[in-house]
């Protein structure tokens, strides 16, 4: 006999009414059969998305064993010299951005909210249509290989090997069209993680007691934020200057092809670390539960993920040494690549003072750790050797290289992944995957991967050089790559264990697991249903589950918050973004097509695109759209219900307005985004500028007058305003007046968009003839896109207007709408005053 449960201190009172756990299973029921196309429950969608993140990581990697095939003999033909390009293109691209990018984003959206013990993430139909953009956009990234015209020019495709003078097929094509929609999931994704981390955690959750995890995928989501705009501009650029002939990167008419090194390692250095940061971070909830105590140095690991973060964003530059880069930053950013090396020590540190003062539980997932340390630490050592600058030329390109990458990539990823694939697979159904299989295949991926890769340190460091299909037999490189090969496919062996392990509790041979069965004290271990947990506990502590003994039963019993699903439908509570108060019932939306079919005629679009029927590809870009306004018609529902008990004295409101409102938040991180992406064009345009200032007007006579200059930005700066007064409007309830303000506010955002490229092309610029014409259309055609978008936007608000659903008491739609165009207005502003007046000042 279990002893009672101390009511009085309880968010709820005991027992609870019978219904109420059935109104809750009923309004999580999931969907079936062709439903599961509709489902949006991160529950189901995380569990797709890890699957094709693995399956696109299974492929990816037998590409890497054919490889490594044509690589055990010299002078071998099991692939040509082309395919083999092919090959280590795909596989590059494959691993880093449809497989390691994407698997710790679904990790995210499979665990992050049991972490949070939230029901779900604030967006899930979002993160439902990442997932579908993905499984679409990859297969037909990978089906490029079947029809060979796959992209061959390594995953860093840097032009002017990848302009269309040199690669006039559409393979090229294929990679901007992969690396497109990991871009949008990505994005996707980062928003969802963002909002969810910083609103929806549980009540009493203050920011010292978020989980590790937590804080690296915050981190890692910021990073996306103001990484991947930098990717997303220099995809753009390369694709317009394929498709029309704008020369950003073509040095005789004043581009250069550096600029795309900028672009892409801005973005491709933090990528490592975004990669890497959250795998950190499931090390450190591993390392506790399986040492059974508190992470030794906590603090000092959050501070560590968040300086990584933030310093990873000054290190571009080393992937460039050899480009001749001046000696004095050449120092600084050498200096720099050393220093982000502290903070990846410092949680070294904590993970082994943590697994050497606890109570050691030898699991599979130990295993996977303690191979996890030492591959990585390996790794970090050779990459602080290639991070001093004589070393990085003479190692420069070889495969000493491929050896370091792999030793980061896979010693600081992969094993980590896998060690959390066997830690947390009890929380999936409850079941457990073989502690026996699993150890053989740990052994047989650590021995094989050391065997395979250590080995390339020597062939590099005896001049192997990267990226050759083949090598003659006399330079004594043989043996090293036939034992190389073996290795690899030793390694492959322990994976395909895994992969038959998981397979066999697929079809119900895993052994039932105990709850919690690794003893952690972290809230996704209480166990979960298709609506999370039965009520969301209040937390007090770091391990709340080992402060309180009771909290699992106290929580499956419903006397924690929101026990039931009051107004009969999915939502969870929103709390304050640093005391976790509960500030609102959030309704979540529920399965729908309509996010489906956006994903599926997004990646239609993109595809067209790729293949170069542009005008066909307008017919799926328009269904997309469609789709997109579908969904959101449903959104936004306002205040339908009075506000709702939740327990601890709670009474919350079902709707906020304004900027505590979770969408407003989303708004503002894609706004985040989009301010990258517009500083990255801004960056363009002086770069091209200071590599190449003779293709810019020498005096004023070439540039249109003031008078444009000072007019546009009038335009804009009214348009802004008539969205003020049309807020004001919706304010008072003044219907008319409101969409009045809205469309003389569009007309005038139109005029200015429209009036900029219209006086160059008077003045007689010609976008294709130089990299200033270039830029400066594309600045131009960025403000145009910009109010595209908000035509779309504007027409939903306006469509909501007259159906009754936008009025003073519900407006968030309106609020992002508003959130957007002033956006919209400043970039067109900051964007003139760059284009017109820096010529006539740098001259
Ligand atoms: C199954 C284990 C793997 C094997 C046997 C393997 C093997 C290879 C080989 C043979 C190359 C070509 C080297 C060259 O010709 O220069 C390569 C390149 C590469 N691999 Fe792997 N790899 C594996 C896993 C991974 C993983 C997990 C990642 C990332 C998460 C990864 C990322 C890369 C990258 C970025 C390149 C460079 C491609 C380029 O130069 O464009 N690999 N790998
Ligand atoms: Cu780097």
């Amino acid at each position: 006999m279990t002893p009672p449960l101390d009511d009085a201190a309880l968010p709820n009172r005991l027992p609870r009414p019978k219904e109420e756990l059935e109104a809750l299973k009923r309004a999580w029921k999931p969907t079936s059969g062709l439903g599961l196309l509709k489902e949006v429950n991160n529950n189901i969608i995380g569990v797709m998305y890890i699957g094709t993140a693995l399956l696109f990581f299974v492929i990816s990697g037998t590409l890497a064993l054919v490889m490594r095939a044509q690589l055990a003999v010299p002078e071998n033909d099991v692939l040509g010299h082309s395919l083999y390009n092919q090959f280590f293109t795909v596989h590059g691209t494959g691993m880093m951005f449809l497989f390691a990018v994407p698997i710790v984003e679904a990790i995210g959206v499979f665990l992050l909210p049991s972490m949070l013990a939230a029901r779900d993430l604030p967006f899930p139909r979002l993160s439902a249509f990442a997932f579908w953009a993905y499984l679409f956009g990859g297969l037909a990234f990978f089906c490029s290989l079947i029809f060979e015209v796959a992209p061959d020019g390594g995953w860093f495709m840097y032009p002017p090997l990848t302009s269309m003078k040199f690669s006039p097929g559409i393979n090229a094509d294929f990679w901007l069209l992969g690396i497109g929609f990991i871009e949008i999931s990505a994005i996707a994704g980062a928003i969802e993680i963002i909002v969810g981390i910083l609103r929806t955690r549980p009540p009493g959750m203050t920011l010292d007691k978020i989980p590790v995890y937590c804080w690296s995928m915050l981190v890692m989501a910021g990073m996306i934020v103001f990484a991947f705009p930098a990717v997303i501009i220099a995809t753009a650029l390369l694709e317009i200057e394929r498709a029309f002939d704008w020369p950003f990167f073509i040095a005789e008419r004043g581009g250069d092809p550096l600029l795309w090194q900028h672009l892409f390692w801005f973005f491709g250095h933090p990528e490592v670390y975004i990669i890497f940061l959250p795998a950190a971070g499931l090390v450190s909830m591993m390392v506790p539960a399986l040492a059974q105590r508190p992470l030794i140095g906590h603090d000092w690991v959050v501070v560590a993920l968040v300086g990584t973060g933030f310093f990873s964003f000054g290190l571009w530059v080393h992937h460039m040494f050899a480009t001749g880069i001046p000696p004095l930053s050449l120092s600084f950013f050498s200096a720099a690549s050393m220093a982000v090396s502290v903070p990846a020590g410092i949680q070294v540190f904590a993970w082994i003072a943590t697994l050497g003062k606890g109570r050691l539980q030898w699991t599979v997932a130990t295993w996977f750790l303690l191979g996890f340390l030492f591959i990585f630490v390996a790794g970090g050592l050779t990459g602080v050797m290639v991070a001093v600058i004589p070393f990085d030329w003479q190692a420069h390109d070889s495969y000493f290289v491929v050896a370091h990458l792999h030793y980061v990539l896979i010693g600081g990823m992969v094993f980590p992944v896998f060690a959390g694939l066997y830690h947390w697979w009890p929380t999936l159904k409850g079941t457990m995957l073989s502690e026996r299989l699993g150890r053989w295949a740990f052994w047989m991926m650590f021995i094989g991967f050391n065997v395979a890769f250590f080995p390339m340190h020597v062939s590099g460091l005896m001049g192997m050089p990267r990226r050759v299909y083949t090598y003659p037999g006399d330079l004594g490189w043989n043996a090293l790559n036939m034992v190389s090969t073996v290795g690899a496919f030793v390694m492959a062996f322990g994976v395909l264990l895994v992969l038959i392990d998981m397979a066999r509790d697929a079809f119900g041979r895993g052994r039932p697991a105990p709850e919690n069965p690794w003893k952690a004290g972290t809230l996704e271990w209480i166990p979960n249903d298709d609506y999370a947990t039965r009520s969301i506990p209040h937390v007090r502590s770091l391990y709340p589950l080992w402060d309180n003994p009771n909290l699992s039963r106290e929580v499956q019993e419903g006397a924690h918050y929101l026990p039931g699903a009051p107004t009969r439908r999915r939502e969870t509570i929103v709390t304050s973004p640093i005391e976790a108060r509960p500030q609102y019932l959030m309704p979540m939306p529920g399965p729908h097509w309509s996010h489906f079919l956006a994903g599926l005629f997004t990646a239609a679009h993109f595809i067209c695109l790729a293949v170069q029927l542009y005008w066909v590809s307008l017919v799926p870009g328009v269904l997309a759209i469609a789709s997109v306004f579908w969904w959101v018609w449903s959104l936004d529902r306002g205040a339908d219900h009075p506000p709702q008990d939740v327990g601890g004295g709670w009474r919350v409101p079902v709707y906020l307005q304004g900027s505590e409102n979770h969408s407003w938040w989303g708004t503002a991180v894609l706004l985040l985004v989009d301010g990258t992406a517009f500083a990255c064009l801004c960056f363009t345009y002086v770069f091209l500028w200071t590599v190449s200032p003779d293709v810019w007007p020498a005096g004023t006579d070439a540039l249109p007058g003031l008078g444009w200059l000072f007019g546009e930005a009038a335009l804009w700066v009214v348009a802004a305003g008539a969205m003020l007064l049309a807020s004001r409007a919706v304010a008072g309830n003044r219907s008319w007046a409101m969409r009045g303000a809205l469309l003389v506010g569009l007309l005038l955002m139109l005029a200015a968009a429209v009036a900029e490229p219209y006086n160059r092309i008077g003045s007689g610029l010609v976008a294709s003839e130089s990299a200033y014409g270039a830029i400066v259309y594309m600045l131009a055609s960025w403000q145009v896109f910009h109010v595209v978008i908000l035509v779309l936007m504007t027409g939903l608000a306006l469509a909501r207007s007259f159906a009754g659903r936008l009025h003073a008491r519900r407006r968030v739609t309106f609020d992002n709408v508003m959130l957007v165009w002033l956006y919209t207005c400043g970039q067109g502003v900051v964007s003139l005053l760059l284009v017109h007046l820096f010529p006539r000042l740098a001259v």
